[in-house]
């Protein structure tokens, strides 16, 4: 097998990964990060250890970053319909997208979560009042920018999508979406009937009693 995922089941980065490999139907061996043996291999192959990353022995060697890993699959791997549109102009929007969700609203769900990790000593109320602030800024963006859309960008399920989802579907968690969002709502729930998704998000269904906090009943 050519391709080695290291990953996660419960992790929203590796939800990103996932999706598109179970939209192409590309074989990989995944090495579970809950195995000492797989986290310490993963600290030897990216020392950073933010997962998950990809290794590719006939190929590009190891690829850390969930958007690299998806833009080199679809480069080397491609499915039936690209991740990452042709067109020049839809591939720069489809990008933006994808680092809009990735920097604003999966980092600030991360911060949710990870002060959940504290010592409650050293908790930061002001960080997590401030990705509380940046998720309300960024639905609001976020439900003008999908009126009348079905995806992200353009026509097609893209990157965008698969960095949408994951993202969307912690930050209800941890900071709900709400009725005054319909359309960022709508969206998130067209994303998880997605089968791809759907397959990433039924990964970590054993998992949930693990979320920080606790995770609601639903999903
Ligand atoms: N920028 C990275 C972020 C990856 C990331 O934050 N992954 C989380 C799991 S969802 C992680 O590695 N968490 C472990 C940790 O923070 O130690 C990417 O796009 O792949």
């Amino acid at each position: 097998m050519a391709l080695t995922l290291y990953y996660h089941p419960f992790s929203s980065y590796c939800w990103k990964v996932l999706i598109p490999l179970y939209e192409a139907g590309t074989p990989f061996e995944g090495r579970l990060l809950d195995e000492p043996e797989a986290a310490a291999e993963l600290k030897r192959l990216w020392p950073i250890a933010r997962f998950p990353v990809l290794v590719d022995d006939g190929g590009a060697g190891m690829l850390p970053e969930a958007s690299i890993i998806v833009e080199y699959l679809d480069q080397h791997y491609p499915g039936p319909a690209p991740m990452l549109p042709a067109d020049a102009d839809l591939r720069l929007e489809v990008r933006l997208l994808d680092r809009l969700f990735d920097n604003y609203i999966h980092a600030s769900v991360q911060k949710i979560v990870f002060d959940r990790l504290r010592d409650p000593a050293r908790r930061d109320i002001q960080g997590v009042e401030e990705a509380r602030a940046m998720l309300d800024t960024a639905y609001a963006w976020l439900d003008a920018r999908m009126a009348g859309r079905r995806w992200a960008a353009g026509d097609a399920f893209t990157l965008a999508d698969c960095a949408a989802a994951p993202a969307l579907f912690y930050a209800d968690w941890v900071h709900p979406i709400g009725a005054d969002h319909p359309n960022v709502a709508a969206y998130r729930a067209r994303l998880l009937a997605r089968p791809a998704v759907a397959r990433a998000v039924d990964g970590g269904r054993p998992y949930r009693a693990t979320f920080p906090g606790g995770g609601p009943a639903r999903d």
